[in-house]
């Protein structure tokens, strides 16, 4: 009989790469086009920067069984576009039952959280900074700091990523900006539209099912 193998893996916190795994997700600056409210900002700033990585993910995923566990890292570049802190793209799981972790190690920023029905709770996270993402919401992850912002996640290995409904609303409900006295504050996004009881219904019928990646 052979069993699953354990693993170790050293996090580097210059890097804030996960040793030992691979790359598995990387993000530059011109691949978040319509992500950000200023359309002006973005083009201008990836005009110079577009080869930038914002953010990278490395992680493990030892198999896509129910009960299974993929951990891994993100590693998040400060900065802004227009007013707004960069930010990851933002899912739900495509299994919306499916929760998750994040383990803050290094940098400050924050989890925004959305509910379907278009609650909003948010999660400042720094090194050690324990964040539990409970099954059935959206969530996002922005760096506020000015340096890299890294944080450890766990997440059931039969999540799936479901960043469509991100897109379908036209962003999430709020925005998060700087204060202009070295903080953030959240700004309702205008072009936000509301899922219907319908959406909700279909996001619910499909947890069932699950959904990988
Ligand atoms: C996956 C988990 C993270 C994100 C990563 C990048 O469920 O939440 O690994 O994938 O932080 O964010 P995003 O929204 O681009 O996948
Ligand atoms: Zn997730």
């Amino acid at each position: 009989m052979s069993w699953p193998e354990p693993r170790a893996f050293d996090v580097d916190l210059k890097t804030g790469l996960m040793n030992g795994t691979d790359t598995r997700y990387r993000k530059h600056l011109r691949d978040l086009d319509g992500l950000y409210a200023d359309a002006a900002a973005f083009a201008a700033l990836a005009a110079q920067r577009g080869d930038d990585v914002v953010y990278d993910v490395t992680d493990h995923r030892p198999s896509a069984a129910p009960g299974d566990l993929i951990t891994g890292v993100t590693r998040m570049s400060p900065g802004k576009v227009g007013n707004e802190y960069f930010m990851t793209r933002g899912h739900i799981h495509a299994n919306i039952d499916r929760p998750e972790l994040y383990f803050g190690l290094k940098g400050s920023g924050l989890m925004l959280m959305e509910s379907p029905d278009g609650d909003t709770r948010i999660i400042e996270i720094r090194a050690n900074t324990v964040c539990y993402v409970p099954p059935r919401w959206i969530h996002r992850s922005v760096n506020l700091g000015g340096e890299d912002f890294v944080m450890l996640f766990c997440y059931p290995a039969d999540s799936g990523q479901d960043y469509a409904i991100i897109e379908k609303s036209n962003g999430m409900k709020l925005r998060v900006v700087d204060d202009g006295a070295g903080g953030y504050r959240t700004e309702p996004n205008p072009a936000y539209v509301a899922r219907s009881g319908a959406d909700i219904d279909q996001l619910i019928e499909r947890a069932s099912e699950g959904a990988p990646r």
